[in-house]
C-alpha cells in the first residue's frame, strides 16, 4: 500500500510527559516510526514524501489563534525563562472565566490544553505540519486513484479539537483529511476510529455535520483517557444528529466482541452512504501495549483490515497511537495487508 511519510515527524523530540505523577520519557517517541518503517520496507511498500500543503487545509478545521499559538508557544515559552517544556498546569475549569484567552504562555497554555501529559518543544510544530502533510497526501492520493493510501502519520492527531492539543496530539490529522475530501467534491465522509482511545477531538469537530460521518471503537471513557467524552449517548447534534457513533467497550475487551461493534458502525456507513473511508488507525489496542487495555494479538489485525475493505469503499489509513514498540510495525502492517489480500479478491 502506498505510503505518505514526512521526515519533519522525526522533529517531535520531547523529553518529557507526565504519566503517574512522574515525569517520563514520552511513550509518543521517534522510535515508533523506524519501527513502522521498517515493516512496511519489508512489505515491500512505496514510501513517498508528501508536498508542503501550509496552514490553508489546518485552519478549515482548526482555530486561527489555535494554530499561531502551536507556531510560537515554545518561542514563548523559552522568552519567558522557563526551563523546561512547556507543559499546562491550570486550565479554565468550570469554576473559571473560559471566554478570555490570558496574554501570559502560562495562561494561553492551559487555554489551549485539554489535557497535560502533553509538552510542546522545539520542533513539535514542524512536526505537526509534517504529519498533516502525510495525510493529506495520502488522502489526495486515494481522491486521485481511488486507490487505498497509508499515512504514517506522526504526531497522531484524534486527540486535537477545534482548538486545544492534548493525548499526544496537535493538529486532527483525520479531520483535516475528511475535509480535504469534501472541498475536492466528495458529498459524505467517514472516519472510522479504531485507536483504544476515543477521538474526541475528530468527533468534536464534527459533532454539528452531516458532512462527516464519526464512528469510535475505544475503552469505556469512564475508566479511561480521554474521560470526559466517547459514551454512547453521544450521537451529533442539529443537523449532525445521528453522524456520530459511539462504541465504548470494556477494558480487557478481546476482538470478537470489539468486531461486533466494528460490524455495528460499517452498517452505519453504509446506510449514510459515505463515499470516502477515513481510518484512525490506533494499534493501541494490541494486548501488549503499555498504556491501553484491549486484548487484540498480531493476526487479528489482519481480520480487522479484510473486514474494512469489504466495505468497498475508497480507503486511507491514518496512523495514531500504538506504543509497544516491538509490535507495532507488525501490528500495522497486518492492518493494511489485510486490507489489501480483502480488496484484491473482489
Ligand atoms: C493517545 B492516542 C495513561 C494515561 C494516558 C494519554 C494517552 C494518549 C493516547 N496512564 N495518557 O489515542 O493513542
Ligand atoms: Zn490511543
Amino acid at each position: 500500500m502506498l505510503t505518505f511519510f514526512s521526515e519533519d515527524s522525526r522533529l517531535r523530540q520531547a523529553r518529557t510527559e507526565l504519566h503517574d505523577g512522574a515525569l517520563v520519557s514520552p511513550f509518543e517517541c521517534p522510535e515508533r516510526i523506524d519501527l513502522i518503517l521498517k515493516h512496511i520496507q519489508q512489505a515491500g511498500f512505496e514510501v513517498r514524501a508528501p508536498h508542503a500543503y501550509g496552514l490553508e487545509p489546518v485552519r478549515a478545521v482548526h482555530d486561527a489563534g489555535y494554530v499561531s499559538f502551536l507556531e510560537t508557544c515554545w518561542q514563548a515559552w523559552q522568552a519567558a525563562g522557563h526551563q523546561g517544556e512547556a507543559i499546562p498546569n491550570i486550565w479554565p475549569a468550570r469554576s473559571m472565566r473560559g471566554d478570555h484567552i490570558p496574554r501570559s504562555i502560562s495562561g494561553q497554555l492551559g487555554y489551549y490544553a485539554l489535557a497535560a501529559e502533553t509538552s510542546i518543544s522545539e520542533g513539535t510544530f514542524s512536526a505537526a505540519m509534517g504529519s498533516k502533510d502525510a495525510a493529506l497526501g495520502a488522502v489526495l492520493h486515494t481522491l486521485e486513484t481511488s486507490e487505498p493510501s497509508f499515512a504514517l502519520c506522526r504526531p497522531p492527531g484524534h486527540h486535537a479539537a477545534f482548538d486545544q492539543f492534548g493525548g499526544y496530539c496537535f493538529f486532527n490529522n483525520a479531520a483535516v483529511a475528511a475535509q480535504q475530501a469534501l472541498d475536492a467534491g466528495k458529498r459524505r465522509v467517514a472516519v472510522l476510529d479504531v485507536d483504544f482511545h476515543h477521538g474526541n477531538g475528530t468527533q468534536q469537530i464534527f459533532y454539528a455535520r452531516s458532512d462527516v460521518l464519526f464512528a469510535s471503537l475505544h475503552g469505556d471513557p469512564d475508566v479511561t483517557f480521554p474521560y470526559y467524552l466517547g459514551y454512547a449517548d453521544e450521537t451529533g447534534e442539529g443537523e449532525g444528529e445521528g453522524f456520530t457513533l459511539n462504541y465504548p467497550m470494556a477494558l480487557g475487551t478481546s476482538v470478537a466482541s470489539w468486531i461486533r461493534a466494528l460490524e455495528q458502525a460499517l452498517a452505519a456507513i453504509k446506510t449514510h452512504r459515505c463515499e470516502l473511508l477515513i481510518v484512525s488507525l490506533g494499534v493501541d489496542i494490541f494486548e501488549g501495549d503499555p498504556i491501553s487495555a484491549f486484548t487484540f494479538k498480531s493476526d487479528d489485525f489482519t481480520a480487522l483490515g479484510k473486514r474494512l475493505a469489504q466495505a468497498g469503499l475508497p480507503t486511507t489509513f491514518l496512523m495514531e497511537g500504538g506504543y509497544a514498540v516491538n509490535e507495532i510495525g507488525i501490528n500495522v502492517v497486518n492492518g493494511l495487508q489485510g486490507f489489501e489480500q480483502e480488496s484484491s479478491q473482489e
